[in-house]
């Protein structure tokens, strides 16, 4: 019998990008891997970390005692460069709060007068978690949030992102140039290097 790989997210945007890695990478091949999609009352982690590796952490502990699974998790968000650790581990949060991400846009916006772009990094920490086998990895790219959004690919902050080198937000890029030049990929990199390395 196969191994089970459970995705630890209930963010569908993520989970694609998870099971696109997944395949680019060639991970975890002799697994079957699942989502919580196919779990009912599981309920949520509570994410009262401070960093973004503590609260992936905090996800796939969660789900690896809910579920005696592998499981991966990722914790990830932006920070505005000039507003320390804001909205960071909140990211997600600050939207749900405020009401939908240009809530949090025109707010961030509204502490720069006079500004159409501001300087922003994305991060990704994912923490694959079993009762043998633990990584960390993270990953950040660096660029602008804009004050309207523009595209329609991806997911969350995807319209307001632009990568630093790029005229185009994420969510303007074909999918896969985002899926190649992301925090998400970056981290996905280090795990892909370290399980080649341990096995
Ligand atoms: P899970 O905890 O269930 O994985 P979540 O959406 O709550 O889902 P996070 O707490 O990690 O996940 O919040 C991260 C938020 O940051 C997410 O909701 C998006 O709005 C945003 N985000 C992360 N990665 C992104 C990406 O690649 N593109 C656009 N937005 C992203």
């Amino acid at each position: 019998m196969k191994n089970s790989l459970l995705l630890g997210t209930s963010n569908a945007g993520k989970l694609k990008e998870f099971i696109f890695y997944i395949e680019h990478f060639s991970l975890f091949e002799n697994f079957q891997i699942h989502d919580l999609n196919e779990y009912k009352d599981l309920g949520e982690p509570i994410e009262d970390g401070k960093t973004f590796k503590k609260n992936a952490e905090i996800k796939s502990k969660y789900f690896l005692e809910k579920t005696n699974s592998l499981v991966l998790c990722d914790d990830s968000g932006f920070i505005v460069n000039d507003l320390k650790d804001y909205p960071g581990i909140n990211t997600a949060r600050e939207a749900r709060k405020m009401g939908g991400e240009q809530k949090v846009i025109d707010f961030i916006f509204s502490k720069f007068e006079n500004l159409n772009y501001i300087a922003s990094s994305f991060f990704c920490s994912i923490c694959v978690l079993g009762k043998k086998e633990k990584y960390n990895v993270s990953g950040s790219i660096p660029g602008f949030i804009m004050k309207e959004k523009r595209g329609v690919n991806g997911f969350g902050y995807d319209p307001y992102f632009i990568p630093k080198h790029s005229n185009k937000t994420f969510a303007e890029m074909e999918k896969s140039q985002k899926l190649l030049n992301s925090h998400r990929y970056k981290a996905f990199e280090k795990l892909s290097t370290q399980i080649l390395q341990d096995n």
